[in-house]
């Protein structure tokens, strides 16, 4: 049976590609009955009908699956944030970092819209993660700064764009390349938020063996993980973490914890430790996570 990649999803309709054929499949009825989704990335066996359309027969097991955006077989995401317009928002950032981790995905953390910016803004709004050891570029779609760079970064990568509405992953997209012709929106001038421009999850080639997937923003994500896990998806906690008293130190209510010590000591970015107090607190109330 023939296979394919699932390049986009929109309306019940899959447009699957098969080297240079494109075909508009549905699924099979039964898909719905048995729970199975089909998402952009998966790899399918279908069964054309004639040259256009045809009907996906099988979905082929998956090396990874990231919910929001709902995409899978990706193995990077490049989490696009700009750093004014809509305005930085570390918050969601830590947040797009955990699911992207926790999917197995590797995160790049990429900061847009730098010709808005003092370097020196950009670069305090980096540190932290820099600190993390997370691969972070700052970036501009208008001058073309870091695009270059990007582009190392996502040779013969699956990568998926994650990051709010009107961050500028579409813009980025082109800037890469040109030939995308993806769509770019405005941001609210009133509301400083982006407009949900690309409205539908969509992958593209870039080159030979490199393909990027752009999606639409998202204002808010919620985070599925343990809740012991959560410090583990903050590595610039542990060289802190073993000054703690109390071995499995949570770092919430504990005395003599190494990490809140470093926050007091401004070695540890206090958002990203507030980042990770509002996640644990809302770790604790979900009970699938305790
Ligand atoms: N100055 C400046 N503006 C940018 C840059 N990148 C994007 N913009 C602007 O930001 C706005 C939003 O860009 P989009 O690329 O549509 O943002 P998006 O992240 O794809 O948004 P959604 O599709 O809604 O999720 C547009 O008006 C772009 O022109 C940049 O590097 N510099
Ligand atoms: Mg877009
Ligand atoms: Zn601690």
């Amino acid at each position: 049976m023939p296979q394919g990649v699932v390049v986009r999803s929109l309306a019940g309709f899959y447009d699957v590609m098969d080297h240079d054929k494109r075909l508009t499949c549905r699924a099979r009825g039964v898909f719905r009955k048995q729970g199975v989704q089909v998402f952009v990335g998966d790899r399918v066996e279908y069964v054309p009908l004639d040259a256009l359309e045809g009907t996906i027969r099988r979905v082929l097991p998956r090396n990874t699956l990231l919910v929001r955006p709902p995409v899978a077989n990706v193995t990077q995401a490049l989490l696009v944030f700009s750093l004014v317009s809509p305005p930085f928002h570390s918050g969601l950032l830590d947040r797009a970092l955990i699911t992207s981790l926790a999917a197995g995905l590797h995160p790049i953390v990429t900061l847009s819209k730098c010709d808005l910016v003092d370097i020196s803004l950009a670069e305090s709004h980096a540190q932290p993660y820099r600190q993390a050891g997370f691969p972070v570029l700052l970036v501009s779609a208008r001058t073309g700064q870091g695009v270059a760079k990007l582009m190392d970064l996502l040779w013969g990568e699956l990568t998926v764009f994650v990051g709010p509405s009107g961050a500028g992953k579409s813009s980025l997209g082109n800037a890469l390349s040109p030939l995308l012709g993806l769509r770019m929106g405005e941001v609210s001038e009133k509301s400083q938020q982006g407009k949900h421009t690309t409205r539908h999850v969509e992958l593209f080639s870039l080159a030979a063996d490199t393909f990027v997937v752009d999606a639409p923003g998202f204002s808010q994500l919620d985070i599925e993980v343990k809740i012991a896990q959560l410090s583990s998806y903050f590595p610039d906690f542990a060289p802190f973490a073993e000054g703690c008293a109390f071995r499995g130190c949570r770092h919430m209510a504990e005395v003599d914890c190494g990490v809140k010590q470093a926050v007091a000591a401004g070695a540890l970015a206090s958002s990203r430790y507030d980042s990770y107090c509002s996640m644990y607190r809302e770790l604790q109330d979900r009970p699938s996570c305790r």
